[in-house]
């Protein structure tokens, strides 16, 4: 067939930008479309038509970039899912014979009206596509009988049929690798405004079955895997393309104790000869071990690692149980925790609030407990009810007496986006969940983004108070104040009573008054609210240091500040230090940084250049 003639395919993957300006390859839809490619009898008949979609744009640009789609593949995920379907519905509006095929974790395996609810779509695809989506578009060149492809749900005058359940693919290596066959060439060049980053996969499934994920679902659980030779070649081309950030897709890095270090040490190599990519992120073995550490520890020396995550979820015992979970035991994390500690390593534990079984006094006194640890930082996630997860299930809802609610998420470029937020459950009412939301972000903004933390650790020590008792005492002055940081309260107040919670948890606006534009005041008054409660001789002099210590981009790094009291060895000496910081990076802004890089990284070097001056 001539080239004018073969049926022209498209797709759409639309990302999450961070920041304004990290954004990540469109892999899934690439590795489709890689596989399908491989095919003589498709490659005769169909051609990629343009690249593939991935930065959202207003949807009449979009559509008038689109010329006669003969097929069109969607991926859609939680964070696209509407934008996808408002251009899907366009398209199939303008070019009615057009192929529309979504695939992704956001199609329902439940939803009887699927298609009722979105009539614009022909067929949906469960679970891994490339199989499926080489025999959709092979089976569209005959009869379109859809009945003979695994794992399929296609649009019967808008019923839903069901075709036989997905089939595993056995033999990862049988796939095409889309960075490997040149489906990404030229894509950095082409998109210079922004900063790109990639997926890698080393493997597929996860051997557990929380009840919040839709990953580790019983298909998905045996795990299956690329071939090194495959993985290397994509670091390869990941570093001669300069990829700012390579993120993982494995649910369990580390969990293969022999292959995984050894992609490990093909990161570091591919780092050291083309100086990228600059950072690596991935979701680690859930039982971490010392293993784990030696693997981080080589990212880590290398600049590779910005935090080395550990996933709790939560440190209660009854919710580990209501979430069919199961952590490490509490001496094994304080020996890793400590062994990241001597290898200069931060660690990031991950939570999420309100589920079911957690109370409020449970979740504030859990978390205040992490703070004790210098190299820790605490990300709380809100608990979202997934399509397919086993918590979407009615009798699990019922049983836990979850309430959700529909909050817009944070990726709301032209059309709205929507996640089910769990709100309350039988343990905990939506005003304790409120609460102990406004307390976290507190505490968070404080202690984890640096702007208390030396302060926060002095007055813990001199007192001899817990984190809990300082921060609630803190919490307490804030409600009785006025000005910036009671203003700043009050909205954030508004803000989770009106459920708007990427607002108040994730946009971090309050960092510029806080740390850049009225830093000054926010000190002067944060003094004030402090000494209420804590009054202390040496009170304005640790607030001197913590406004150096924490990186203060309206000053000039390095800093040399004379004290009369030595607050690096806790000494009643007095100390001249010096202050070091190489500023932001490539971030394009302040609050980006402070945003991106809770990890300690505000934290400014210091030693003492002398004591006794
Ligand atoms: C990398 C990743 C991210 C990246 C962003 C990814 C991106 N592209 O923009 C980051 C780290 C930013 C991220 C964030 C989040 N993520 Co995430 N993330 C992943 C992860 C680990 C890997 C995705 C991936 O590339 N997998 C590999 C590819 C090959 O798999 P795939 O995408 O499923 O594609 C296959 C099939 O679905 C299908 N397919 C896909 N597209 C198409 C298209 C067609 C036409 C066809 C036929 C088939 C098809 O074929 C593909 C190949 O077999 C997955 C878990 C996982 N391993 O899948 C979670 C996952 C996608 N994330 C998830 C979630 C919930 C989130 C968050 C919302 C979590 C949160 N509450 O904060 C946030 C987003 C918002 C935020 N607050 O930042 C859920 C998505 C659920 C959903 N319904 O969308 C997943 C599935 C994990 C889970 N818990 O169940 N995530
Ligand atoms: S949360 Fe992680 S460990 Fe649990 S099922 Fe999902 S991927 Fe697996």
């Amino acid at each position: 067939m001539s080239e004018e003639n073969l049926k022209r395919v498209y797709f759409a993957q639309f990302s999450i930008i961070v920041e304004d300006q990290f954004v990540l390859l469109p892999y899934s839809a690439a590795t489709v479309w890689a596989y399908a490619q491989s095919f003589q009898e498709i490659q005769s008949n169909y051609k990629l038509a343009a690249d593939i979609l991935f930065v959202k744009r207003p949807i009449d640009e979009i559509m008038e970039k689109i010329e006669n789609p003969d097929v069109f593949g969607f991926s859609t995920y939680v964070w696209n899912s509407n934008y996808t379907d408002v251009l899907a519905k366009k398209i199939k509006e303008k070019y009615p014979d057009c192929l529309i095929v979504y695939g992704g974790p956001q199609i329902s395996n439940e939803d009887e009206k699927l298609f009722l609810k979105k009539p614009w779509v022909d067929i949906c695809v469960h679970q891994e596509g490339e199989i499926a989506f080489k025999e959709i578009l092979l089976e569209n060149l005959k009869e379109k009988k859809w009945d003979n492809i695994a794992g399929l749900s296609y649009n019967d005058n808008k019923k839903r049929s069901k075709t036989g359940p997905s089939v595993r693919i056995k033999d990862l290596n049988s796939l095409r690798s889309p960075y490997l066959d040149g489906i990404f060439d030229g894509y950095v060049e082409k998109n210079p405004e922004y900063t790109l980053n990639a997926i890698l996969e080393t493997n597929r499934g996860c051997p557990y079955r929380c009840t919040f994920c839709d990953w580790g679902s019983s298909t998905f659980s045996k795990l299956t895997q690329f071939d090194l030779s495959r993985i290397y070649g994509e670091l390869e081309w990941m570093g001669k393309n300069k990829i700012d950030c390579v993120v993982n897709a494995d649910s369990n890095f580390g969990i293969l104790k022999k292959k995984d270090p050894e992609i490990v040490d093909k990161l570091v190599e591919t780092k050291e000869k083309y100086s990228y990519p600059r950072l690596f992120t991935t979701n680690w073995a859930k039982n971490n071990n010392e293993l784990s550490i030696e693997m981080a520890v080589k990212l880590n020396k290398a600049g590779l690692l910005r935090k080395f995550a550990i996933a709790l979820q939560s440190l209660d015992e009854t919710v580990l149980s209501n979430i069919k979970r199961r952590n490490m035991k509490l001496n094994n994390f304080d020996h890793l925790v400590n062994l990241a500690k001597k290898n200069d390593i931060t660690v990031m534990i991950e939570l999420i609030m309100t589920l079911p079984g957690e109370t409020y006094e449970g979740w504030i006194q859990n978390y205040c407990k992490l703070l004790k640890y210098d190299n820790l930082y605490i990300e709380s996630y809100p608990l979202s009810v997934l399509a397919n997860s086993e918590m979407n299930n009615l009798k699990y809802k019922e049983v836990h007496g979850l309430q959700t609610t529909r909050v817009k998420l944070p990726f709301n470029d032209y059309v709205d986006e929507y996640e089910h937020m769990v709100l309350s459950t039988k343990t905990m009412s939506w005003e304790d969940a409120s609460q102990a939301w406004i307390f976290t972000w507190l505490v968070r903004s404080m202690h984890s983004y640096g702007f208390l933390y030396y302060v926060c650790n002095f007055i813990v020590k001199e007192f001899q108070i817990g984190y809990y008792e300082f921060y609630k005492a803190i919490e307490e002055e804030i409600q009785k104040s006025s000005g910036l940081i009671k203003d700043i309260y009050k909205k954030q107040k508004k803000l989770i009573n009106e459920k708007k919670f990427s607002e108040f948890y994730l946009t971090n606006w309050w960092i510029d008054p806080v740390g850049e534009k009225s830093r000054k005041q926010f000190y002067e008054e944060m003094k004030e609210i402090v000494g209420r409660k804590f009054d202390h001789p040496l009170l304005n002099e640790i607030f001197d240091f913590q406004n150096i210590a924490c990186y203060n981009p309206n000053e000039n790094y390095p800093i040399q500040k004379k004290f009369s009291y030595n607050f690096i060895t806790d000494k009643q000496e007095p100390c001249l230090v010096e202050f070091r910081h190489g500023g932001i990076e490539n971030h394009k802004s302040y609050k980006s940084y402070i945003s991106l890089n809770r990890s300690g990284r505000w934290k400014t070097k210091f030693n003492p250049i002398s004591q006794n001056v």
